[in-house]
């Protein structure tokens, strides 16, 4: 299965990364977030967008509500959905459920974070943090990688389109 193949290919590269790529802990939720990253921006770009994933590693639901970021005047927890064939996003009013024991994955084409007000272009490679809020768990920090702006998928995984994978 191609998302199942994709998964293995991101929790590999996790894998391969340095410690602190596992400190993006919430100090008091039981909310894991992984693989944050966001897109480049053309210059000018009014919004940007961060994908994630969550896992929840508690006995409650949680619902992601929405976030602060360095680089925006605001962050919003967005979806995309079909209306006459046309694919349209709209905020997420009530926030992103997870369940407990449930893994719910942010990605271009589905749910996002969007940056709402970018007040500067993102360029691949660099880094910027952002505040996610949770209904229970409360705030946290996230760093977000930020990939190229045809990126499609988390950092690793992305490279399974075009033929080129790293098993050496
Ligand atoms: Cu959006």
């Amino acid at each position: 299965m191609r998302l199942s193949h994709l998964l293995t290919a991101a929790a590999i590269v996790l894998l391969a990364q340095t410690p602190s790529a596992f400190s993006q802990q919430p100090a008091s939720a039981a909310m894991e977030i992984t693989q944050a990253w966001s897109r480049a921006t053309p210059g000018g770009a009014p919004v940007g967008a961060g994908y994630l994933a969550l896992t929840n590693r508690g006995a409650e639901a949680d619902r992601l509500i929405g976030g602060s970021s360095e680089v925006a005047a605001r962050v919003e927890v967005h979806e995309m959905s079909m209306d006459n064939g046309v694919m349209k996003m709209r905020e997420l009013a009530a926030g992103l459920e997870v369940k407990p024991g449930e893994t719910v994955t942010l990605k271009p084409g589905g749910h996002h974070l969007m940056l709402m007000g970018l007040k500067r272009a993102l360029k691949e490679g660099e880094r910027f943090k952002a505040q996610l809020e949770f209904a229970r768990g409360g705030k946290t920090e996230v760093e977000f990688t930020v990939q190229g702006m045809g990126a499609s998928s988390a950092p690793g995984a992305m490279t399974a389109p075009a033929g080129h994978n790293h098993n050496h």
